[in-house]
C-alpha cells in the first residue's frame, strides 16, 4: 500500500502527464495544455482571478529556461509555491481557532 505522500506525488506526476501528452511534446506544457490543465484542475485558483492575461502571466513565470514551454521540474514549482500559500491559510486558520 502507498502511503498518503506517496499518491499524492504519484497524482501530481500523473495529472501532468494526461495534460503534457495532448500537444507536441508529451513531456512539456505548452500553453493551450497549460491553461487546460489550470482551468480543470485548478478550477477555485483560477476562478477568484479576473486577469485574462493570467495564464500569459503564469506562463511566463513558470518558463524558467525559456523555451515557451513548462516541463515538469518547473510545474512542481509552481505546485509548491501554491501549497505553501494554501499551507499559510491554514496555519492562520488553526491559529484562529485556537485563541
Ligand atoms: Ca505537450
Ligand atoms: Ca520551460
Amino acid at each position: 500500500m502507498p502511503t498518503q505522500l506517496e499518491m499524492a506525488m504519484d497524482t501530481l506526476i500523473r495529472v501532468f502527464h494526461r495534460y503534457s501528452c495532448k500537444e507536441g511534446d508529451k513531456f512539456k506544457l505548452n500553453k493551450g495544455e497549460l491553461k487546460m490543465l489550470l482551468q480543470r484542475e485548478l478550477t477555485d485558483f483560477l476562478s477568484c482571478q479576473k486577469d485574462p492575461q493570467l495564464v500569459d502571466k503564469i506562463m511566463q513565470d513558470l518558463d524558467a529556461n525559456k523555451d515557451n514551454e513548462v516541463d515538469f521540474n518547473e510545474f512542481v514549482v509552481m505546485v509548491a509555491a501554491l501549497t505553501v500559500a494554501c499551507n499559510d491559510y491554514f496555519v492562520e486558520q488553526l491559529k484562529k481557532k485556537g485563541k
